[in-house]
């Protein structure tokens, strides 16, 4: 039996909980249990602070863990970094009053300054790669108020979308630490572990592959098949069938969303018709 830590509730929660869901794998968190068995694969979720996570799967407690890549450097336990969840992604950095901000001219800007944080041990090997002596003053909550309230010069927090930061007078200085959700493995998985583990990275790879493509139908002129094929680069090639009225065919293609306007744009003006774009949930390679 896999045990999973996830993260009981916060950020991370309602996206790991989708992902076994988007996975085949059925969790029932609606009763907020501390430990919940799936129904349909031998797995059970442990329900926990995310900072407990990294430490409980490299201990063996729990075989796997989805948290932030954050929490796993800054706690720097022996853990495998099984995939990257593409989810509850943001940044570390380095912040200061936007009073100051006109000041600043690099790193060597924070020699002699207090840095409050929360995550002590990655500033500090910041500090240490970039030869900076800086004082670095642990806290736990609301790091942002820090300067306002006289406890420090700057923050090391995370930021997604910098409102925070820009709320609090705050200039973001330097991206230091890039995360997002990752899968994590212990050191003692069990020759089986990996068997069910091969199986989730299988499944979540179909989905990871699937995200931001769409799937595109639409009826073509014969004659225009060949452009048409140069403009839809699908997996092997575009599926080409034949319709009942003379001269046409219906052309079925998988494309990136980002791509997607772009190549119908494209494909009207070769004379498609009646396109209909439709989400695609796995793709099985
Ligand atoms: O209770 P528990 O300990 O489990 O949760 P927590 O409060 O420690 O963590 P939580 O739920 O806030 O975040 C869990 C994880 O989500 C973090 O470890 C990161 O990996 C990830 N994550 C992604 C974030 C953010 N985005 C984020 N924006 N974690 C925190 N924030 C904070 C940020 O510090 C800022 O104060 O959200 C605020 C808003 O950010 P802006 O930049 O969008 O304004
Ligand atoms: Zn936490």
């Amino acid at each position: 039996m896999l045990r999973v830590a996830i993260q009981s509730k916060g950020r991370l929660n309602e996206e790991s909980t989708a992902l076994f869901q988007e996975i085949g794998i059925s969790v029932d968190d609606s009763k907020r249990k501390f430990l919940s068995q799936s129904a349909n694969f031998p797995l059970e979720v442990l329900y926990m602070r995310d900072d407990d996570i990294p430490q409980v799967v490299a201990s063996g407690t729990a075989s796997l863990g989805i948290v932030g890549l954050n929490e796993v450097e800054e706690k720097g336990v022996n853990v495998e970094i099984v995939e990257r969840l593409g989810f509850g992604g943001c940044r570390i950095s380095l912040a200061i009053p936007k009073a100051e901000a006109a000041d600043y001219d690099g790193p060597q800007y924070f020699n002699g300054k207090r840095i409050a944080t929360s995550y002590p041990n990655i500033l500090r090997k910041y500090l240490a790669d970039n030869g900076i002596d800086a004082k670095i003053e642990i806290i736990t909550g609301s790091v942002e108020i820090a300067p306002a309230a006289g406890i420090a010069d700057a923050i090391f927090d995370i930021v997604s979308s910098g409102g925070t930061l820009v709320s609090n007078g705050l200039k973001e200085v330097e991206k230091v630490f890039w995360s997002e959700a990752v899968l994590i493995a212990g050191p003692g998985l069990t020759d089986e572990d990996r068997k069910y583990l091969d199986e989730i990275r299988f499944r979540l790879d179909s989905v990871k592959v699937s995200r931001g493509k769409k799937y595109l139908l639409m009826n073509l002129p014969q004659a225009s098949v060949e452009e048409a094929v140069k403009i839809l680069p699908a997996m092997r090639s575009p599926t080409i069938m034949p319709l009942a009225a003379d001269g046409w065919c219906s052309m079925h293609s998988v494309v990136n969303e980002a791509d997607l306007w772009d190549k119908i744009r494209q494909l009207k003006a070769i004379g498609a018709e009646g396109i209909l774009v439709l989400n695609v949930d796995k793709i099985i390679p």
